[in-house]
This record gives structure tokens, C-alpha cells and sequence, in this order.
């Protein structure tokens, strides 16, 4: 019984190695709202299905953030569709290209990312 236990503590111990401690924000790129490491109309698309039909539940609500308020709201469907189609400012640090923590303090959290 001792060994099953030790065993089941050594898995969970392997598994916060692999997959990361489950809490800890994880590096995103921002505007990358269906975590695929693109930032395109999927994007906005998918925001759209979360914010209004709840058709879908983002893994990262940082990376949603893509003007970097605090929150996830239509005006980041709008900075997305403005950066993808009109050539306007691309989402904030860490930005849409790279990798990076959130630099700014909010209360949206990113507890699985496709970076990490
Ligand atoms: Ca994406
Ligand atoms: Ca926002």
C-alpha cells in the first residue's frame, strides 16, 4: 500500500515536470485567442463565439486580451479584425509573433498555452 502510494506521488510528481504546474501563467502570444500560434479571423471568429454565443471556452483568456485592458470584450474583436485586415496596431506585448508573459497586471490568466 505504501509503494502504490509512493508510486501515484512519483506520477504526479513526472506529470508538474511534463505538463507544467497546473496555476502558473504560461507565455502566450497576444491576440491568439483559440491558442494555435497564429493570430488571424480565427481569432476574432472564435472570440465572437465566446463572448456572445458561449460556443466556446478560450484555454488562455490573457492571450484573448489582444489590446492589453484587462479584459475580454468586443473591442478585442475589433483590434484583431483592425491589426488582420487594415494593417492597424498589432496586439500588445508579448504581441502576436512571439512568446512572452504578460506584462501588464490584470486578473485574466493563461494556464495552458500552445507556447509552452
Ligand atoms: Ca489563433
Ligand atoms: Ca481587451
Amino acid at each position: 500500500m505504501i509503494l502504490r502510494g509512493m508510486i501515484v506521488v512519483a506520477a504526479i510528481l513526472v506529470g508538474n515536470v511534463a505538463f507544467g504546474v497546473i496555476g502558473v501563467d504560461k507565455d502566450f502570444k497576444r491576440g491568439d485567442a483559440n491558442n494555435d500560434l497564429l493570430v488571424d479571423t480565427t481569432d476574432a471568429v472564435v472570440l465572437q463565439e465566446y463572448l456572445y454565443l458561449g460556443t466556446y471556452s478560450p484555454v488562455c483568456e490573457a492571450s484573448c486580451d489582444a489590446n492589453d485592458d484587462g479584459w475580454v470584450d468586443n473591442s478585442d474583436i475589433i483590434f484583431i479584425l483592425d491589426y488582420v485586415f487594415n494593417g492597424g496596431a498589432a496586439p500588445l506585448d508579448p504581441g502576436p509573433y512571439y512568446c512572452g508573459a504578460d506584462p501588464t497586471n490584470d486578473d485574466l490568466t493563461c494556464y495552458v498555452s500552445a507556447c509552452e
